[in-house]
């Protein structure tokens, strides 16, 4: 079987797995290798400290798969962009990655069958899958393989369709051909507009420079609540996503009435992005069936009261286990800090709350000092 045959084969099993996206990547080096380090030098992986731990393994697929060759890169679609509708009161809201059943395992089952085919189609070739937790630039991959371009809130967008994909790789030694070489024998892949775009760049100049999908816009910067976002990088540290879901420490007073009614995640700067606004187009796309939310709002008065019998519950083959207790019941109160600066009664109902979790010695420090930092932010 030849390169291109090889890889139109791929790329038609993996949308018969329900891949949205597809392409494939050469295996090299990062472009931005130097920016990668110069983020964590500056120490803006937070306590991410398994970011720090492997940047060589993450600037090289390589190290990853000795004499590997290609990187095939998928996307799922889990939102089409419409707006949410929530019910009133004092919801905290879920990011819509994680809505419906964790995504690792969603991503992870239909790779495996996606490297068993590989195998079959290539009986001597290794194959390392990966998603997320893994030492590898995601989006870089993903938009090397035509997937879309990074915009300036680091994500990978899909012009028409927006940012909102869950990535997954395997890396291989097989030799399939890269999305960028012709001929494309799959005239409808889903990768041929970002393909066109990308060619017509190269033909208008002779340096290759990433495609630029934002030119002037400054929207998901501008909404940023907590100024995370500068141009193609994210400080982790000030980002809302980071502090909800991977520090796990008490969370300083100043992000306590700015940060909205997020809970677990934020999507603000997807949300304000004019590449992922609902269309038409991206409504008919639609999204695969196994990200269909569960839930996505959970009453913060409500978490307040919580033991680990509710928290076991709801995280049930959720990505929302990622949170412990304690971390819910500080996110309830960060996302209360802001709900209930509109809202006077709240306000009043909120304040005398936390009064009395600052004093309650079963509630851990952080929960704590989580309700003193609602109280002043609500003074
Ligand atoms: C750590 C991490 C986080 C951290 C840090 C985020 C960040 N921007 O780095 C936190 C916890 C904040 C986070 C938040 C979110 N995350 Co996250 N996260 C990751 C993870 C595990 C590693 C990312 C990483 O390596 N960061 C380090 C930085 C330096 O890497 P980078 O931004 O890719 O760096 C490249 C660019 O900066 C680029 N670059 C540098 N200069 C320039 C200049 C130009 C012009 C261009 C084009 C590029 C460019 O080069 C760098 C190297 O390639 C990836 C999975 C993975 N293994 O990749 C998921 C991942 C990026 N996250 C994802 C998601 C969904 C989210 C959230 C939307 C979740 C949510 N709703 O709450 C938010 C979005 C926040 C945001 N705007 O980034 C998805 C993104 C999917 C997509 N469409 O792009 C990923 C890919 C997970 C997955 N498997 O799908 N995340
Ligand atoms: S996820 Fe929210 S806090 Fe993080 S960079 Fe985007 S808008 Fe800012
Ligand atoms: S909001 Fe504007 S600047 Fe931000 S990623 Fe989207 S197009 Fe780019």
């Amino acid at each position: 079987m030849d390169r291109v045959e090889l890889r139109t084969k791929i790329e038609a099993k993996a949308h018969e797995l329900g891949f949205a996206l597809v392409g494939v990547a050469r295996a090299s080096p990062s472009s931005h290798g130097d920016a990668l380090r110069r983020w964590i030098a500056q120490g803006k992986h937070g306590e991410m400290d398994w970011l720090a731990d492997c940047v060589e393994e993450r600037v090289d697929v390589r190290t990853m798969l000795r004499n590997a060759r290609s990187v095939i890169a998928v996307a799922d679609r889990y939102h089409d962009g419409r707006p949410d509708c929530i019910e009133p009161g004092a919801r905290g809201r879920i990011a819509r990655y994680a809505r419906g059943k964790d995504y690792h395992d969603l991503i992870r089952d239909r790779l495996r069958k996606l490297g068993r085919f590989i195998r079959a189609c290539v009986p001597d070739a290794q194959t390392r899958l990966t998603g997320d937790i893994h030492p590898i630039l995601e989006r870089e991959q993903a938009a090397r393989a035509l997937l879309g371009a990074i915009g300036k809130h680091t994500l990978l967008i899909r012009p028409a369709m927006g940012s909102w994909f869950m990535l997954g790789e395997i890396i291989t030694d097989a030799d399939i051909a890269a999305s960028d070489e012709a001929p494309r024998t799959n005239a409808s892949s889903a990768i041929d507009e970002t393909a066109s775009m990308i060619r017509a760049r190269d033909e208008s100049s002779s340096t290759r420079a990433p495609l630029d999908l934002c030119g002037s816009c400054t929207r998901c910067i501008d909404a940023c609540p907590t100024k995370a976002i500068t141009p193609w990088s994210v400080d982790a540290r000030r980002c809302t996503a980071y502090l909800t879901i991977e520090h796990r420490g008490a969370i300083d007073s100043e992000y306590f009435g700015i940060t909205g009614d997020w809970w677990f995640g934020c999507d603000i700067c997807q949300e304000v992005c004019p590449h992922a606004q609902p269309t038409r187009a991206s409504k008919r796309a639609g999204i695969n069936a196994v990200h269909a939310p569960r839930l996505d709002s959970v009453d913060l008065l409500e978490v307040l009261g919580w033991s680990e019998s509710d928290r076991a519950r709801l995280v049930v083959s959720s990505a929302l286990k990622r949170a412990s207790l304690e971390m819910m019941k500080r996110n309830a109160l960060l996302a209360l800090a802001s709900i209930a600066r509109s809202d006077s009664t709240l306000a009043l109902n909120v304040r005398a709350r936390c009064a009395t979790i600052a004093l309650d010695e079963s509630e851990s420090e952080i929960v704590r000092a989580a309700a003193t930092a609602t109280i002043d932010a609500l003074r």
